[in-house]
């Protein structure tokens, strides 16, 4: 049989109801191959409920991204890793508040609860997380007076990570990205991915975001501008 005729025949099961009955083909479903790289955004204590940034449902991410992570060959995990008094927080300034906005050097920032401080337990990677074939953790927001929400460069746009080089030398070429919080740091992240020159993809249900007045719907926007696509976990062929 033709792959055609196939299709074809499954469409034909499915509009009597038998589909169900029929093993999945993973027709037409993503296989990530050599080249491609698994990118786990900050999927970190402080951004799941009982941090101190949580983002809502932020756990949830954890079981879909353990499950995404077997099709992978390469895999880099980041963690948002401020010093403590960092610019990014809110209690660095006298008489502002978290998710109020500042002017810093390198223009606006939002500032944020105290979190993800170097080595507290709040910064580590949640317990339940399971990369155990994660081959880089990239560690970022570090220089105490720029924020990284970009696991590629910090937001003076001229610090980079390395990120881009490493796995330009490893010979990736497609990039998926995961984790949390879809409309700042997935987001930054995926764009400046583009920006190097990878294929990239956001993994829309690994993800969860913050939400500061639409910004998740803002950051989809963007991200689709830049040529980043949208996929879902059920895209890929996890066989
Ligand atoms: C993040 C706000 C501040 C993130 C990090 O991981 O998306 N958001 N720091
Ligand atoms: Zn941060």
């Amino acid at each position: 049989m033709q792959i055609h005729d196939r299709r074809f025949f499954l469409q034909a099961l499915s509009l009597t109801g038998l589909a169900t009955a029929v093993p999945s083909f993973a027709a037409g479903k993503i296989k990530p191959g050599a080249n491609a790289v698994l990118i786990v955004v900050d999927v970190q204590n402080c951004f799941v409920t009982g941090g101190t940034l949580p983002v809502a449902k932020g756990e949830e991410v954890v079981p879909v991204i353990n499950k995404i992570a077997a099709a992978f060959q390469n895999i880099v995990a980041t963690q948002d890793w401020h010093t403590a008094g960092h610019a990014s927080f809110a209690s660095s300034y006298a008489g502002k508040k978290p998710f109020e906005t500042t002017t810093l050097k390198y223009g606006q920032q939002v500032l944020w609860p105290d979190h993800c401080v170097q080595g507290t337990d709040d910064a580590a990677l949640h317990k339940d997380l399971k990369l155990p074939t994660a081959q880089l953790i990239i560690r970022k927001g570090y220089n105490k007076g720029v924020d990284s929400y970009s696991a590629f460069e910090e937001a003076d746009r001229k610090t980079v990570t390395g990120l881009a080089g490493y796995l330009k030398a490893r010979g990736i070429k497609s990039v998926y990205v995961t984790g949390l919080a879809t409309d700042f740091c997935v987001a930054w992240t995926a764009m400046d991915a583009r920006k190097a020159g990878f294929e990239v993809s956001v993994i829309e249900d690994a993800c969860r975001g913050i939400d500061l007045n639409g910004s998740v719907a803002a950051a989809w926007k963007q991200m689709s501008a830049k040529g980043v696509k949208r996929i879902q976990s059920a895209d890929l062929d996890l066989a």
